[in-house]
């Protein structure tokens, strides 16, 4: 449905007249240095450019008192020497004739990117602007911020209308205190921030930025830190600073700016997808304008490019999310899980397979799976950031084609087929595979994953015979493992084992949702039952899936909807659509030929980049789902350290 791109650009005209060290990184070259790396991408010219107008008086008031509101206003005719002076009365702010307008631009981009997005015009979009405004107060401005662009926007939303919740994620490396104070009280609005904190040493230096801060009366637990679907918001803002990137000289972080790709992604599976970012802080032009594109490029609808770096959880950010969960945990149904006893670790984790997880001497935990045989040559997966994106996004391979699946327009419907000779040499030891519909499934599936491992399609959906899902699956892995994947990550729903003569190297993770019982065979062969509940089925791709999966970072991943999966549409949808954050996005879903075409219409339209569908407020675990994760947590934790950012009880 397309994303839109808000910007001004009289917005440059606000800047430092005067020295000052601490102010001068808020410069007009943020934003310049944004669009022009948005268009030497390609990227700006795939969005609706919508022009920034004022916002208006009335809508400033939504947060600010009438008094602020005017008294920005007279800096409009403020010489230097009173603009200095006004600037001294407030934290880290500078005026300039140009900044009533600016801000008014600003706070008028998030409206009109608000409304864009609510109307229907648009799915979501990034409003690029500045002054920023998650700092600002109602009456006071602070830390460049001069309007709460952000906090206008829910306010606008609420009144405007008729939302109910709002969600707000404040990714800005600084805490956004001034939406903080706006919201604490209201329910409505749940505001979530994570910033650099420091025990209260880090600017802006508030002990309210900690995790005990929960907001007050209607309020308590809407505000800071929670996992966020049971809350399943309307619409998602974003105060979308860049200052946690690598080189920003006020954050002084490590953070990628693919990680901001991921974490619109993660946010995209909420709302049905209405997620509107604004710019806040962002000061290393490069690694702004680096970050900005990766935020736009998956609200696109492209893939997350995959993270680097070591898969291993600091002891600190363990620790600060825990203490985030034990505040929240009140007021959260999610957060309280004391009625399940965790099962301790049993020293028979890896006796079934007979052999310890291999590991590199010395490596974090996810190396663990490195020491796979040398990679195919010229393999596009060697190195996946160096090569093109795949001109085809998802193709659709169903044994028929289907008239009437409901698809974006530049989904493929896939006609070739592997040679014949190839497809029988591959199914000849599988007796399953011998019936001519299960060949001429396979056959279309091999191309289709030819496609993805040569990197001309990204992703796609395959089907076949159930009786031959496992030996298909199987197949499918083998070709995988020989035709360039390094990692291969297999999420098998239903009655699927593990294909007995897969090798034991580390190369597949093997993840069984819907087995009789949680086992982890090995550290790469790990099975629980599908839960019961969809508080559970969350649970279980954010406390489990995702964890082994980020960890693991493959660079394929299959998953298949086998046999009794019991997967409703949606459920699989968003498992589906969270996986798309692993290996470039490179997924191939495979499907049972008697699936219905509203399954592999949302599939398809889910791996090209679509919202899934809401599931609506979720419902808790149940016991025996939490039974589960727990116990798969204590066998797994180990070797998979990423599973220990789900856990619920205090880290050792
Ligand atoms: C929007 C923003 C930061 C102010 C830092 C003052 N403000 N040292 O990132
Ligand atoms: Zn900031």
């Amino acid at each position: 449905m397309g994303t839109a791109l808000v910007y001004h650009e009289d917005m440059t005209a606000t800047r430092l007249l005067w020295d000052d060290p601490e102010c001068e990184i808020e410069r007009p070259e943020r934003l310049t240095a944004a669009l022009d790396r948005l268009r030497q991408r390609g990227l700006e010219q795939r969005c609706l450019r919508l022009s920034a107008r004022e916002a208006s008086k009335e809508e400033l008031g939504l947060v600010h008192s009438p008094e602020y509101v005017s008294l920005v206003r007279k800096t409009q005719v403020l010489g230097e020497e009173e603009l200095q002076a006004l600037s001294r009365q407030f934290d880290a702010i500078y005026f300039h004739p140009s900044t009533f307008h600016c801000a008014r631009l600003a706070a008028g981009a998030g409206l009109q990117l608000v409304d864009a997005v609510l109307t229907g015009t648009v799915q979501n979009g990034l409003a690029l602007v500045r002054p920023p405004g998650h700092h600002s107060q109602r009456a006071a401005a602070n830390g460049f911020c001069v309007f709460n662009n952000v906090a206008i926007a829910a306010a606008h939303a609420k009144q405007k209308h008729g939302l109910h919740r709002i969600l707000i994620v404040d990714w800005d490396v600084h805490h956004g205190q001034g939406i903080q104070y706006l919201f604490e009280d209201d329910p409505s609005v749940l505001y979530f921030s994570w910033h650099r904190y420091e025990h209260g040493r880090f600017w802006p230096f508030l002990r309210e930025s900690d995790a005990d801060a929960v907001g007050r009366g209607q309020g308590l637990g809407f505000t800071v830190n929670l996992p966020w679907n049971q809350f399943d918001p309307e619409l998602v803002l974003v105060s979308a600073g860049f200052d946690s990137v690598i080189g920003d000289p006020e954050g002084q972080m490590q953070a990628t700016p693919e990680c901001f790709a991921h974490l619109t992604q993660l946010l995209q599976v909420l709302a049905g997808g209405r997620v509107c970012a604004m710019l806040e802080g962002g000061y290393h032009l490069e690694s702004l304008a680096e970050s900005v594109c990766m935020t736009v490029q998956t609200l696109l609808g492209d893939p997350a490019p995959p993270l680097s770096g070591p898969m291993v959880p600091c002891q600190s950010a363990l620790e600060s999310i825990q203490s985030a969960r034990a505040a929240q945990a009140p007021y959260w149904k999610s957060l309280q899980l004391q009625d399940a006893t965790p099962v301790p670790t049993s020293p028979s984790t890896h006796s079934p397979e007979g052999r310890p997880p291999p590991l590199l001497p010395g490596g974090p935990m996810c190396k663990a799976a490195a020491p796979a045989p040398a990679p195919a040559p010229s393999s596009f997966l060697d190195q996946p950031c160096l090569c093109p994106a795949p001109s085809v996004r998802t193709t659709v391979a169903l044994t028929a084609p289907d008239t009437t699946l409901v698809l974006p327009p530049d989904v493929i419907q896939q006609e070739g087929s592997a040679l014949r000779e190839e497809t029988e040499a591959w199914a000849r030891p599988h007796k399953s595979l011998a019936r001519e519909e299960a060949l001429t499934a396979l056959g279309k599936l091999l191309y289709l994953l030819d496609g993805m491992l040569d990197g001309q399609v990204n992703s796609g959906i395959a089907a076949t015979p159930a009786s031959a899902a496992a030996a298909t699956l199987d197949v499918a892995i083998q070709r995988g493992l020989s035709h360039g994947a390094q990692r291969l990550l297999c999420v098998a729903l239903g009655q699927l084992d593990r294909p007995p003569d897969l090798a034991h190297d580390g190369r597949t993770l093997w993840l069984n949702i819907g087995g009789k019982e949680a086992a982890a065979l090995s550290m790469f062969h790990v099975s629980t039952p599908l839960p019961v509940m969809t508080g559970g089925f969350l649970s279980c791709i954010l406390g489990l899936v995702l964890p082994l999966a980020y960890g693991f970072q493959p660079d394929l991943v299959l998953v298949a909807l086998g046999p009794g999966h019991g997967l409703q549409g949606p459920h699989a949808a968003l498992l589906s659509a969270m996986l798309r954050g692993l290996a470039g996005g490179r997924v191939l879903a495979l499907l049972e030929e008697d699936s219905t075409p509203q399954l592999a219409g949302i599939l398809a339209r889910v791996l090209h980049g679509e919202a899934p569908p809401s599931l609506g407020p979720s419902s808790m675990a149940s016991p025996e789902d939490v039974q589960a994760l727990m116990y798969l947590r204590g066998q797994l934790e180990p070797q998979w350290k990423m599973l220990q950012v789900g856990a619920f009880t205090p880290q050792k």
